[in-house]
């Protein structure tokens, strides 16, 4: 083999092996008007991920949207079309806790681990604000947070 040829080789795997990482996975989060943990929720509703995977919500039911609350700092808010199936890619580690804007009275809630949960200080605080508008099952935010490591 030439040494250009080689060469031509290494070029080729290099970008591939440094942009594809061998843990990525893709997590699927269900939107739901009924689910296993009652009416109007994620589910899963708490994931524990590895920064670079990705979480796919996934509109099972009609009427919902995922809006973030709660990200580590250098992310990017989002706020998902409604009824649209949307991957976010998890770029930082800590916590993200995220709502159903139609949904938010109802507790229809979700969070995010990846990493270790370096900006817990200030998911304690907005969890405390958001703490008010849930007037159903608040407890939800509750379990959420318990499950932070
Ligand atoms: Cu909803």
């Amino acid at each position: 083999m030439s040494r250009n040829a080689l060469l031509a080789i290494t070029l080729c795997l290099t970008p591939f092996s440094a942009s594809v990482s061998a843990s990525a996975a893709d997590h699927e989060v269900k939107m739901l008007n009924y689910g296993t943990g009652g009416s109007m929720v994620f589910e899963p509703s708490f994931l524990q991920v590895e920064v670079g995977d990705t979480v796919t919500f996934i509109p099972t039911n009609s009427g919902h949207n995922v809006r973030s609350y709660v990200v580590p700092e250098g992310v990017t808010a989002w706020n998902t079309p409604l009824d649209q199936k949307t991957t976010v890619t998890i770029s930082q580690p800590g916590v993200y806790l995220y709502y159903c804007p139609p949904h938010l009275m109802m507790s229809m809630i979700g969070m995010i681990q990846a990493g270790e949960a370096v900006n817990r200080t200030d998911l304690d605080q907005k969890a405390a604000k958001i703490r008010s508008k849930l007037v159903m099952k608040g407890e939800r935010l509750d379990e959420l947070l318990a499950q932070v490591k």
